[in-house]
């Protein structure tokens, strides 16, 4: 029985820890990670793989036995609006590339992320539900809409065991963020480290939907683990833990840095940021498959201060 686990786009802020993670629980050996650029530093099988190569993609299915994918390669949203035919291509030819392997029965079982940036200027803002208006109006989310849709379509059309969830914003100490309008969540708090003062790149009371990357990767890992009769949105699941402003992330870092000082400087990513919701609805999550979160701003900032300024030593 095929038992082992692909990790395409290992090399991202989620790989990363997504990787580390799976290999602490099944064992190093189950793993393969893979990425467009090599990587000395992974603690299991590597590959590069190009995820736009799909006879690349079923050559290291085939090489390594692969059971289970977590298709994790995309262009986020800061970065697609620069360059919006490879984001869509990247984002779109690669899921497709995996579900056909998931619909030739090759793999049987796949992961892929949306995001709440799937959501549109026109969505809801507070508590947005699970099922509502979809308008998104960057290259990233009109991808993330258009994934969604194929997710179930192959799930509906010929079984495909895939299961999806809608992050919010991720933020890490361990791997840096990767072109996305959240970033400023995962910089801040190195800047304020390093300098003391932090210039941020959306309005202060930008509210968005936000959450630590070990919440993430325990979702990301249980609706895996789900029983299938349990994942019962076959689209891609809201997921919600914490919302916040970049001046409430602010008072939260002051009060272990007393004289950090904000900024604030809005770029392009404001408009963005201004097209997503502010807080998320993931009653679905809890109900289908027990998703619960565990961080909140004040524990996550303790978090993330204490394990930088250990990384600094
Ligand atoms: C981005 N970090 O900013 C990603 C995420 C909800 C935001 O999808 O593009």
């Amino acid at each position: 029985m095929k038992n082992k686990i692909l990790v395409i786009g290992a090399g991202g802020q989620i790989g990363k820890e997504l990787v580390e993670e799976l290999c602490k629980i099944y064992g190093s050996d189950t793993i393969v990670a893979s990425d467009i650029k090599a990587d000395s530093t992974s603690p299991c099988t590597y590959e590069i793989l190009d995820v736009m190569d799909a006879k690349a993609i079923a050559a290291i299915v085939k090489k390594h036995d692969i059971n289970e994918v977590y298709l994790l390669a995309a262009l986020l949203s800061a970065t697609a609006e620069k360059f919006p035919e490879k984001g869509w291509q990247l984002n779109m030819v690669g899921l497709l590339n995996v579900l056909e392997l998931m619909r030739e029965k090759v793999i049987s079982k796949l992961y892929w992320p949306s995001s709440i940036a799937a959501f549109g200027p026109n969505t809801p803002k507070v508590n947005t539900p699970q099922y509502t208006i979809m308008e998104p109006s960057t290259v990233y989310g009109i991808s993330k809409q258009a994934g969604e849709r194929w997710c179930e379509y192959y799930f509906r059309r010929y079984g495909a065991d895939v299961r999806s969830l809608r992050y919010p914003g991720l933020i890490s100490y361990k791997s840096p963020p990767g072109g996305g309008t959240t970033d400023y969540a995962v910089d801040i708090y190195h800047e304020a480290l390093a300098k003391g003062r932090y210039e941020c790149f959306l309005n202060s009371d930008t509210v968005l939907p936000m959450m630590y990357m070990p919440d993430a990767l325990k979702a990301t890992i249980g609706i895996m683990q789900a029983d299938p009769d349990k994942v019962k949105i076959r689209s891609s699941y809201n997921l919600a833990a914490i919302s916040f402003s970049p001046n409430e992330i602010a008072a939260e870092i002051k009060k272990h840095i007393p004289a950090f000082e904000i900024t604030y400087k809005p770029d392009a990513r404001q408009a963005i940021a201004d097209s997503w919701p502010q807080s998320i609805d993931d009653s679905e999550a809890r109900r289908d498959w027990g998703w619960k979160h565990e961080y909140t701003l004040d524990t996550m900032t303790s978090e993330m201060l204490l394990h930088l300024e250990k990384a600094k030593k």
